[in-house]
């Protein structure tokens, strides 16, 4: 779990150490989890899988600055985000995959919505409120994409309102509308009307709404050079910037491999957003892929050689780990440890969660097969050589 950050506290080597170790051990391990889901749908025991490789880096700087009381909107890439603030484990993604009705192994929507769709409970058992300042915060994701961003206004703009108005029952909600809504999209989602809808309001609004975009260059198999104005959401927005005279956003790009970056980015954003109520697009760009769009194709098909190849050398998690080398923080043996144990984690969770999914199914054979040896004994007794259909079957 991430704890949240202060840049400015001075911290010894070894914490430090301890942090982006723990950081990196969570970025591999939830590649892990992803390289696994992706065979376990492709060898038959899954179904449809979507995964958020190529995506990790930046979920971990944002969950740094992540509070209780926050929400989340967002879509499917977000597990180590999910992971990160401690709303989702190994077992409980592969729960999802195996589509698990069971609500306590598969939470997020016990196996009815798709998989990778986020979300966490606001009620008690008895349809009370539970007290929404106390968790981290996840709106389910719909699997429409861009379906995130009228969600994503209506949080930022209930913080707004919670500050200005006296709200009666406000307690369980909100305190003084520090509550930051943060938001994720997919490049390629941005050329959606409802985006730009909701970026207008939001500017117009001055709400705290913090939008991530995880630029991978790609929609399925289509280049930003074919849909994105400029290839880059960034600067085609840029008339949305705030300046000394008129409001609007504050724009901040990053690439998504560095990691001292995106932690002072996000705490940027945090700072901003959360205090003065602005809302902020980040534009996380030079992100990955490296195992496709989803479990329905394989992107060696539309990609070219060169693209596979920048692809394989700027991969964020092997960029966070010749940042760890280069920097002196740890060595080489030490970052083995974490890959191996990484690799064994992820195996174990996998096995439980397809166990624990099969348990019930076979007490149940157990369960009917005495039935049916009873009712087989039963039908024993009669003559059934006399009926005209005897010995057809
Ligand atoms: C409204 C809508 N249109 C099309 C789709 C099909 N679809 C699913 S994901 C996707 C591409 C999204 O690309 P991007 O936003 O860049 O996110 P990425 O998967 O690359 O992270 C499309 C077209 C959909 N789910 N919803
Ligand atoms: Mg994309």
């Amino acid at each position: 779990m991430q704890s949240n950050l202060d840049l400015n506290k001075e911290i010894s080597f070894k914490s430090f150490k301890e942090q982006v170790l723990n950081d990196y051990k969570l970025i591999v391990t939830s590649r892990e989890a992803s390289l696994l889901g992706r065979r376990e749908v492709l060898s038959g025991k899954a179904k449809f899988g979507i995964f958020g490789d190529g995506k990790e880096l930046p979920q971990i700087a944002l969950a740094k600055v992540f509070q209780k009381g926050d929400f989340r909107s967002g879509y499917y890439r977000d597990q180590t985000f999910m992971m990160a603030i401690n709303e989702l484990t190994l077992k409980q993604l592969f729960s999802g995959l195996y589509a698990n009705t069971d609500i306590s192994e598969e939470p997020m929507s016990a196996g009815r919505q798709m998989g990778a769709h986020f979300s966490t409970v606001s009620l008690n058992e008895d349809g009370s409120w539970k007290d929404l300042i106390n968790q981290r915060n996840s709106s389910s994701d719909v699997s429409c994409t861009g379906s995130q961003m009228p969600r994503l206004l209506g949080l930022a703009q209930a913080s707004k309102l919670y500050r200005k108005l006296k709200t009666k029952n406000k307690n369980k909600f909100s305190v003084n509308g520090n509550e930051v809504a943060w938001g994720t999209i997919g490049n390629a989602s941005t050329s959606e009307g409802v985006f730009f809808e909701v970026l207008n309001a939001a500017g117009v609004h001055q709400v705290p709404m913090v939008i991530s975009i995880w630029d991978d260059d790609y929609g399925i198999s289509v280049e930003n050079k074919d849909q994105t104005i400029k290839q880059s959401i960034s600067e085609a927005l840029s008339g949305f910037q705030r300046n000394s005279k008129k409001d609007g956003f504050e724009i901040l790009t990053v690439n998504g491999w560095d990691y001292p970056n995106l932690i002072n980015t996000y705490q940027k954003a945090n700072d901003i957003s959360r205090e003065k109520h602005i809302p902020i697009i980040v534009h996380v760009k030079e992100l990955t892929q490296p195992i496709g769009h989803s479990t329905s194709g394989s992107h060696e098909r539309y990609k070219s050689k060169e693209r596979l190849d920048w692809e394989k050398k700027n991969d964020c998690n092997l960029k966070m780990r010749e940042w760890i080398l280069d920097n002196k923080i740890a060595i080489q043996s030490e970052l083995e440890v974490i890959e191996n144990d990484s690799k064994e984690i992820v195996k174990n969770a996998k096995k439980d969660a397809w166990q624990t999914y099969l348990n019930p199914i076979i007490n149940s054979r157990k369960n009917l097969i005495p039935i049916l040896n009873d009712l087989s004994e039963e039908f024993n007794k009669y003559n059934l050589d006399n009926y005209p259909l005897a010995g057809k079957f």
